[in-house]
């Protein structure tokens, strides 16, 4: 959709040099904005880049906002990966600030779906005589925010399922073990991972197995507020553990069975939800933690975790740390132990993206019919 109110058209390899800017600025809010958005903004003028903002951490002041408090440009574009907000919410609305500091013309990749704003910040600029043009890189701006993009459209968190395999696709070796399956290298990157994400979700198995405190001790992620959330279907974890550990930043959210509610609470996000031969509810699961405001959640296993999110089809990402050791072995774990039903209806990804490592790789993809 593109749209002018007089004005001269801005030239387009200026317009993707600079959208390029706002995105990739956008992205430096990865991990701390959400349920709200990433937003980039770059204000131009003569070829010239004059500011340029980005929303910093949830609550916080918007992209243009920062952009354009403290500057009068008349006459200049602003490009923005996101379109502006018309309502009041947390601040007040960005698109009176661009109309009142005589910005010429915006630049947007896409509209944002948000029923408070869902093309409103465009018209209102429309109408104040600001020229607009809407959808310039809008595929990359869409991935970027596909988080936000999935939980304000569908309501539900993005979910990733994330696995460290062997090269034959085993999750353990043949007597149970998994720690040692990815090489030191690939397990670091996997902490950074958690960076990215609103809540990582484990399994009771795992967390009795382990003892991880699922936190993130990675330089440049201080601060952040990471839910760590357990299926413990039977409410049975016992309280020395440590993911009872450091719930200030890192709070733990547990759900158990309806039939466990009689065990009580544990820590005060403790939900009790359906459960059928397959475990707990995963629809369920997810829709309550939609409702703390955590749009995207990292599955981490275990392997019946990690299985029950794959055969559900309930992922939309997933992230694999493959070694190139080969264990093979009937009894390992394997990535999709329930198997597809035929080759046909296999979870196929699409959009892959592929890192390699001396010992091993990170393959990264979308399911395919998922969002992104
Ligand atoms: C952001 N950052 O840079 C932009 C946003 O609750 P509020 O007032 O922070 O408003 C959140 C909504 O504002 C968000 O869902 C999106 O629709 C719009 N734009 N939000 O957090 C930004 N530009
Ligand atoms: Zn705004």
């Amino acid at each position: 959709m593109t749209g002018k109110t007089g004005g001269r058209e801005g030239n387009r390899a200026d317009d993707l040099k600079f959208m390029k800017i706002a995105l990739k600025l956008s992205r430096r809010g990865m991990g701390f904005v959400e349920p709200n958005p990433m937003v980039g903004a770059v204000v131009v003028k003569n070829g010239r880049v004059l500011s340029c903002g980005f929303h910093h951490d949830f609550g916080g002041k918007h992209a243009e906002t920062m952009a354009l408090e403290r500057l009068a440009v008349p006459g200049a574009t602003l490009y923005l990966t996101l379109e502006p907000c018309s309502h009041f919410g947390k601040t007040p609305p960005c698109a009176d600030l661009i109309i009142a500091r005589k910005v010429r013309r915006v630049v947007a990749s896409m509209i944002d779906p948000n029923p408070l704003v869902n093309g409103a910040g465009i018209a209102r600029l429309r109408a104040n005589g600001i020229e607009t043009s809407v959808g310039l890189c809008r595929e990359q701006a869409e991935r970027i925010n596909r988080h936000y993009l999935t939980f304000m459209r569908s309501g539900m968190p993005w979910v990733a399922v994330h696995a460290g395999l062997s090269l034959d696709g085993k999750l353990t070796d043949k007597s149970g073990r998994s720690h040692w399956i990815t090489p030191p290298e690939l397990r670091r990157c996997s902490h950074s991972l958690r960076g990215e994400f609103s809540a990582i979700l484990a399994g009771s198995r795992t967390i009795l197995a382990d003892d991880p405190l699922l936190t993130l001790r990675e330089a440049g992620w201080q601060g952040k507020k990471l839910y760590r959330v357990v299926l413990d279907s039977g409410n049975s974890l016992p309280h020395d553990l440590n993911i009872f550990k450091e719930q200030e930043n890192f709070p733990l959210v547990i759900f158990s069975s309806l039939a466990a509610a009689n065990k009580g609470k544990r820590v005060p996000r403790h939900f009790f939800v359906p459960a059928d031969a397959d475990g707990l509810q995963l629809p369920a699961v997810l829709k309550q933690l939609a409702g703390l405001g955590i749009a995207s959640v990292l599955v981490e296993g275990g392997g019946r975790v990690n299985d029950s999110f794959i055969r559900q089809r309930l992922f939309d990402e997933m992230v694999l740390f493959v070694s190139n050791k080969v264990v093979g072995g009937r009894d390992a774990v394997q990535l999709f132990a329930s198997g597809a039903e035929d080759l046909e209806r296999a979870p196929e990804l699409t959009g892959c993206h592929r890192s390699e490592f001396a010992d091993g790789s990170i393959l990264r993809g979308y399911r395919k019919c998922s969002p992104a």
